[in-house]
């Protein structure tokens, strides 16, 4: 399941070499931990972001805007039937609903995002076209639905059989019992139906020839949640977070701590203050840490980039992958940092 290529090309097949030096020993000069890739460059969270980035190198390779490649990249997951944690094929909730969170931003500082949309199979699409064609930011569920129907996007299906198994497997072993912190001790690290590990988000951000960032983030959010939850990631400031004076963050994993830290805007933050992308990335994920140490036992991971295209990841465990991609390589996919 894991695409290992990358790592196997850069020589970094263990948790021992889980390292920036070694991540920059495979692929450019060390900056304060972190990579540093050419201008244009795309950077996308877990294996699905090398096919992501791909697309998106297909915009920024021509000259094309970030806006629209970071779009691009995340069209590509969403659209994979074999993914099963954004867009279509996404797990259901609880109830068998598929419900989308997206949001997107550009170098104006421009955001757009949908949540607990159903029936669209392109979220981050509706939410580019809320921050383009609305004076709004962030539209919900029926609502949302209503707008891009409107814009035009077809209703569909998003359950897939394969899916919709998975849910039913899950039914069988874990009753239906809508506490608020029922999640707590399903976070498993395996993947499988009935776990919610491996319930991965895609987060892409680029930086365009010109030097312009925009950032995407899309998800199905986590397999089994409570109708009508919302994650980190149509949340600006949570989930993505992009500033065109000093770079863009994006975050992955149980999207509920990342809300209660504004997980994305606070990297921005810190790499305006003077931080590498990589020690922002390490500060935010200490932050959730040290407010609840519990959290150790799930997964929250960040990914940066800056102006410069200084790139850094950082998580709570081991595990979390990010693609790369610039003049040099299209196809790296590299281990993040991580506390445990
Ligand atoms: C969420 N952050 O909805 C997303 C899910 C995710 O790895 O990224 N899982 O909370």
């Amino acid at each position: 399941m894991m695409n290992r290529r990358g790592l196997i090309k850069a020589g970094m097949v263990g948790p021992a070499l889980l390292g920036a030096g070694a991540a920059s020993a495979a692929t450019g000069p060390a900056t304060a931990g972190g990579i540093k890739l050419s201008l244009p460059c795309v950077i996308s969270t877990w294996d699905f972001g090398v096919a992501a980035n791909q697309a998106a190198w297909a915009v920024l390779s021509k000259g094309g805007r970030a806006l629209d490649a970071v779009e691009a990249g995340a069209r590509i997951p969403e659209a994979d039937l074999k993914n099963h944690s954004v867009g279509r094929a996404g797990y259901p909730d609880r109830d068998g609903h598929v419900s989308l969170d997206a949001s997107i931003m550009d170098e104006q500082g421009n955001c757009g995002a949908v949540a607990c949309i159903e029936n669209i199979a392109h979220p981050i699409s509706v939410a580019r076209r809320v921050m383009e064609k609305t004076p709004h930011v962030l539209l919900v569920g029926a609502g949302a639905e209503q707008f891009a129907v409107e814009q035009g996007f077809p209703r569909e299906e998003l359950l897939t059989e394969d899916s919709r198994a998975a849910w039913k497997e899950w039914l069988k072993t874990n009753h239906y019992s809508p506490v608020a912190n029922s999640e707590v001790g399903t976070y498993g690290k395996t993947g499988v139906p009935g776990g919610a590990g491996n319930h991965d988000t895609i987060g892409t951000l680029a930086v365009d020839a010109k030097g312009d960032l925009s950032g995407a983030c899309t998800t199905s959010g986590m397999a089994w949640k409570l109708r009508g939850r919302v994650g980190d990631s149509p949340i600006i400031g949570a989930g993505l977070y992009v500033d065109n004076d000093v770079g863009g963050a994006t975050s992955t994993g149980v999207g509920e701590e990342v809300i209660r830290n504004c997980g994305s805007f606070l990297v921005v933050e810190l790499m305006r203050q003077g931080r590498s992308p990589q020690d922002a990335c390490k500060e935010a994920v200490a932050r959730i840490l040290k407010k609840k140490p519990q959290a150790k036992d799930i997964q929250v991971g960040f990914l940066a980039i800056n102006k410069a295209g200084e790139v850094g990841a950082w998580s709570i465990q081991q595990g979390f992958t990010y693609a790369m991609c610039d003049a040099a390589k299209q196809d790296r996919l590299l281990p993040g940092m991580s506390f445990y």
